[in-house]
């Protein structure tokens, strides 16, 4: 169970350690072995290194983006994930679906994924261009991404793990800002010059509990005593997700960064996200969020 903060505090660690800032290559660590998500990312400053390449996630609906003429008229035509530019008769570019022989055999672990067909594919490519292949149907427009890694049983999430689940999730949100802070300078920016302030004040305070194995009862002591400390980093996650688009609801592939990673290492992801979006509209808003964490803040 604690492993999971761990794990993500390596995946910030991580992220955070690539001098260029802009490539966030995320590692999974397990206490025996070491295995990675080589999954680049081009993220926009500040961004949370825990999304792990958004892109993976998403299956939205615009299929093409011409961005300038150029001499392959493939070179610059965006395709979506599971497509591939192809030329028609008229040397014009046009999305295909992508064979799916064609994806680059996964060479850990963490590169295969489970769909939520609870199929294992050898990696996202796989999982996106099984999916283009079987667009229109009703199994195609059912398949997603689940999570990152083989399909494995994931155990049932008991009543009481559940109200564990914020408890620990809410110091985890605070440590990955704390770390972030420590982190930045003027190189990496990984903290907007607004954000830096609010997290100062919580790097600066003497009370902070600080990164560690902390029991239930002590999160839970903390949550009361420096309920302020907490509001940001939920607010900050939000915001990280909230990006397509920014609307203050975030949809199955908005959340998908965040979920993905954490589902085969924490069994309450999925039952703690669905017990979130209280009106049962598949969007959590920012209310059903905060409500989510036992923040009542709804602006900052
Ligand atoms: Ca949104
Ligand atoms: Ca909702």
């Amino acid at each position: 169970m604690r492993a999971w903060m761990v794990l993500l505090l390596c995946l910030a660690g991580k992220a955070l350690a690539a001098p260029e800032g802009l490539v966030a290559e995320v590692d999974v660590v397990e206490e025996t072995e070491q295995e990675e998500i080589a999954l680049k990312q081009e993220s926009p400053v500040g961004a949370n290194p825990v999304q792990v390449d958004t892109g993976d996630f998403e299956d939205v609906e615009e299929d093409t983006t011409k961005d300038f003429e150029a001499e392959n008229p493939c070179q610059n035509y965006h395709c979506k994930r599971g497509k591939v530019c192809e030329l028609d008769e008229d040397n014009m570019p046009m999305c295909v679906c992508q064979d799916p022989t064609s994806c680059p055999p996964s060479t850990v672990t963490f590169e295969k994924v489970c769909g939520t067909d609870n199929k294992t594919f050898d990696s996202a490519c796989q999982l996106f261009a099984t999916k283009c292949a079987l667009e229109g149907t009703k199994k195609g427009h059912k398949l997603h991404l689940d999570y990152i890694g083989p399909c494995k049983e994931i155990p049932t999430c008991g009543d009481a793990e559940l109200t564990e689940f914020p408890l620990r999730m809410r110091d985890w949100l605070k440590n990955v800002l704390v770390t972030l802070y420590e982190r930045d300078s003027e190189l990496t920016n990984l903290l907007t010059e607004k954000q830096k302030t609010k997290v100062r004040k919580m790097y600066e305070n003497e009370k902070r509990l600080e990164a560690g194995e902390h029991s239930l009862d002590l999160l839970a002591h903390d949550f009361e005593k420096n309920y302020n400390m907490y509001i940001f980093p939920v607010h900050w996650q939000f915001g990280q997700l909230d990006q397509h688009p920014i609307d203050k609801f975030l949809s199955h592939s908005e959340l998908a960064p965040l979920r993905a990673p954490l589902i085969p290492m924490e069994h309450c992801t999925n039952r703690f996200f669905e017990a979130c979006d209280t009106d049962s509209d598949k969007y959590i808003s920012l209310n059903e969020w905060t409500m989510c964490f036992g923040i009542k803040e709804q602006n900052l």
